[in-house]
């Protein structure tokens, strides 16, 4: 579904195989080399949300190779096959197979929410590329605020977000704000991601920056 220019929802994008590959694989990336955390943001909040990093390290603005927030450790490096699955992302949302070519995400932020985990509506402005944003959502449905380029505020469409869906935010939805206003807890099941509860999502995306 077309929920903006741009931006294309495609429900159930990733077998349940699949699922259960990137649960396991976000597993590994939460034990370290940088351990999932809360991020502190710079006024001193704490975020609901957990988040871990792969290829560079978001820190609330900026992007750095090592976690001088966390532990001070570099990142682990960000997977040829993850890359290659944005490109089937864009190529499948964009119904074009060509929509992927070029397209060479070097950083994932994987974000993990408990029940009561929320993230605010934000714009993502730290990248220095206009290349589309790949969403994958693992694990119980969510609530997703999908707004406008103004501000926080109205207009905005609100998404169910399930286990296996693509979101894709290119063109001119790229800078559009957007938020998680809350989790479904419960709605997810075991059986097929290996995840007991929570919801995961990981972004994809092109930082614009060079080592
Ligand atoms: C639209 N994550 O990590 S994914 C984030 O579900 C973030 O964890 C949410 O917002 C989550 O920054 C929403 C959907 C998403 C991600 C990035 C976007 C939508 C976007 C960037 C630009 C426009
Ligand atoms: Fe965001």
């Amino acid at each position: 579904a077309v929920v903006a220019p741009g931006a294309v929802h495609v429900p159930g994008w990733l077998p349940p195989a699949r699922q259960r590959e990137l649960v396991a694989a976000c597993r590994e990336w939460a034990r370290g080399p940088v351990p999932i955390r809360h991020t502190v943001l710079p006024g001193g909040g704490v975020m609901s949300v957990q988040t871990v990093c792969v290829g560079w390290h978001w820190q609330p603005y900026r992007y750095t190779r090592t976690a001088d927030d966390v532990n001070g450790r570099p990142v682990a490096a960000f997977p040829d096959w993850l890359a290659a699955l944005g490109r089937a992302a864009l190529a499948d949302a964009y119904d074009d197979p060509a929509a992927g070519d070029g397209y060479s995400p070097d950083t994932a932020l994987i974000n993990f929410y408990d029940g009561d985990a929320r993230m605010g509506m934000h714009q993502d402005k730290d990248e220095r590329s206009g290349a589309p944003v790949v969403s994958l959502s693992i694990g119980d449905s969510c609530l997703f605020r999908f707004g406008n380029t103004e501000d926080r505020g109205r207009p905005y469409t609100d998404v169910e977000l399930a286990s296996g869906d693509l979101f894709v935010f290119g063109g001119p939805s790229r800078f559009a704000f957007h938020g998680v206003p809350k989790v479904l807890p419960g709605t997810g099941d075991p059986t097929v991601t290996g995840l007991p509860g929570g919801r995961l999502n990981l972004t994809l995306r092109e930082t614009g920056l060079k080592d």
